[in-house]
């Protein structure tokens, strides 16, 4: 039985990426909602309703352990399919704690779409740190709709970070948390505008590692015996070429970042 790794869109396919080089011999199904997405500006009970489809279906295909790679679908929906499923589930987090943690004087931007800032799980999380008051929570709505255009390079790319950052003085800042897997795919964009001066944090091998811990623990690992090499199966909600093409091209991208 294969891996189900889940997305609104392209953007788990970064953390697809980091399952790959962490767990080689495995299969993956890759299930990108891009005709539903984006998910960030939905309601909590949108949310919930598409990403169920989506996991009934992977379902339906057979899969031995499920990845939520999204932090949206993640605060929306965890907790409902943990309890209905029973197979190792892992979800997305802003990765809070290591920027926390590697901070020293400056504060720290939460980069994710309204969705993920305004949900209970990220006000909770938030909770947990002394120093709050120098995370910024910086909602990004549109970005997620940029990147699954064109993988997040070029103008538009630059021009929405422009205005984003508008109010923001860079040098205040120590890190950017990712908080949404889009994200990843415009790092580069991002370095460049800071001056390659601001850590840059995802919670994409947190997830690996929480994976490998799960499926180890229930001796889910490697089932096929002779499995070898890594198999990959994509498939994305919008069925056509260029969701496809982009797909392959972002994960080529990422294994070889
Ligand atoms: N990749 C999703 C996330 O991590 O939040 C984006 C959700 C969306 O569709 N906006």
């Amino acid at each position: 039985l294969a891996i189900g790794v889940f997305d609104s869109g392209v953007g788990g396919i970064s953390v697809l990426a980091e399952l790959i080089h962490r767990l080689p011999k495995e299969k993956y199904i890759y299930y990108g909602d891009s005709k539903n997405a984006p998910y960030g500006m939905r309601t909590t009970e949108e949310v919930k309703a598409l990403s169920l489809n989506v996991v009934e279906e992977l379902l339906k295909i057979g899969i031995k352990g499920l990845v939520v790679a999204c932090n949206t679908a993640t605060s929306g929906v965890i907790e409902d399919l943990r309890k209905a499923i029973d197979i190792p589930i892992v979800g997305m987090e802003p990765a809070l704690k290591p920027a926390v943690e590697l901070n020293k004087a400056g504060k720290i931007i939460v980069m994710a779409t309204p969705v993920t800032l305004r949900e209970k799980k990220f006000n909770n999380l938030i909770q947990c740190f002394d120093n709050r008051n120098k995370i910024i929570k910086l909602p990004c709505p549109g970005l997620v709709e940029i990147i699954e255009k064109n993988g997040g390079r070029g103008e538009e790319i630059r021009q929405y970070l422009h205005n984003l950052f508008k109010e923001i003085n860079i040098e205040e800042i120590d890190s950017i948390v990712l908080g949404c897997t889009h994200y990843i795919f415009i790092k580069e964009e991002l370095n460049i505008m800071t001056g390659n001066r601001v850590q840059l944090i995802d919670g994409n091998r947190g997830t690996a590692n929480q994976l490998k811990r799960l499926l180890t623990e229930e001796n889910l690992l490697h089932m096929e015996k002779n499995q070898g090499y890594t198999e990959i199966t994509m498939i994305n909600s919008l069925n056509t070429e260029d969701i496809i093409d982009l797909s392959k091209k972002l994960l080529e991208e990422q294994l070889h970042y």
